[in-house]
């Protein structure tokens, strides 16, 4: 990991960075694509940082994607893998990324948890949560915050629990500030497409979490998910295990997919686990020579996300 004052010139894809950097780096690539690239603010955490992103839009009458990095403070390969696959869609000359830069206008939000990164920087290596004091403790999961079966099940009513759902649905800044700012861009924008960056466990995920019950198009996200993890594979060999979150990591409500999903229809949601696999013993602690392969498989797995949703019939009115 490279020092807080490290100059934007030395961001690369084989270090971790402090919040600072990638906020400085996000200035920089706004002001080198003022053409495509604009700033995104959705609001402010608890301690008062900018929750930030980019919109990137190429042309008129796109569907939208929404990408969310970094809701999980400890999983640092999440914002990492964010700004790799922003960073190619500006730059890549493969002509299939650059199709679905130019296809589609993303939103890429690379660490919504700021307050939380910043802390696994500062203070806890493996803090998760947010970080608004509750009692004894501080902190809630913002991904069991969620307006959608709020704490039914897989998260705790203990604050001092890491899977705290908080003190209410949507009660902390982060979760209030996703929820705001897909309500109001959802139709004008028309956000189609959803996914979540976390780790690990090597996972493509959809909805639901709080039921076994299948939603009603399990059958098209399932063959997206196969899809998508069939072309991670081919590049390094690496294994994805594709299914619903409640069938394959646990059940839990409350999070920012099923709520994406459910309460604002948006029909093509995944929350991927990135590196390493399943039996990891370092867990969230991905060297940081991953981080490029990580992003580059990342990448396949998006670009193939895509095409399946789109030759099923998803995004038809696109261009
Ligand atoms: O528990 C989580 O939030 C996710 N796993 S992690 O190890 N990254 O914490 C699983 C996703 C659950 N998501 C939803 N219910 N949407
Ligand atoms: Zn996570």
């Amino acid at each position: 990991m490279k020092p807080k004052d490290t100059p934007v010139s030395e961001f690369d894809w084989n270090h971790y960075f402090h919040l600072e950097t990638i906020n400085a780096w996000l200035d920089k690539i706004v002001s080198n694509h003022g053409n495509i690239l604009t700033h995104v603010t959705i609001g402010k955490s608890f301690e008062g940082r900018p929750i930030r992103g980019v919109k990137l839009s190429a042309q008129a009458g796109n569907t939208a994607i929404f990408v969310e990095g970094g809701i999980h403070a400890r999983e640092w390969i999440s914002p990492s893998t964010a700004t790799f696959i922003l960073d190619q869609l500006l730059h890549s000359n493969d002509p299939k990324v650059k199709a679905i830069a130019t296809n589609f206008d993303w939103y890429i939000l690379p660490v919504v948890n700021p307050d939380g990164y910043a802390y696994t920087f500062e203070h806890d290596r493996m803090w998760r949560k947010s970080v608004k004091p509750n009692g004894l403790c501080r902190g809630a999961d913002l991904n069991r915050n969620f307006n959608c079966h709020w704490n039914h099940t897989g998260s705790s009513p203990d604050p001092c629990r890491y899977d705290y759902a908080g003190s209410g649905a949507t009660s902390e800044s982060e979760a209030e500030a996703i929820t705001k700012f897909i309500e109001e861009n959802r139709i004008s924008s028309r956000i189609e497409t959803y996914i979540s960056l976390h780790s690990f466990s090597q996972l493509m995920m959809f909805p639901l979490g709080h039921t076994a019950r299948r939603v009603p198009n399990y059958d098209d996200l399932l063959s997206i998910g196969q899809k998508a993890s069939a072309a991670l594979k081919q590049r390094y060999g690496t294994k994805y295990e594709t299914g619903s979150i409640h069938e394959i990591i646990y059940p839990s409500s409350g999070g920012s997919m099923d709520w994406a999903y459910s309460q604002k229809s948006i029909p093509v949601a995944f929350t991927l686990e990135l590196r390493g696999p399943p039996n990891s013993t370092d867990m969230f602690i991905l060297p940081a020579e991953q981080i490029t392969p990580t992003g580059w498989e990342t990448l396949d797995a998006f670009v193939a996300l895509l095409e399946e949703a789109r030759n099923i019939g998803y995004y038809k009115d696109n261009k």
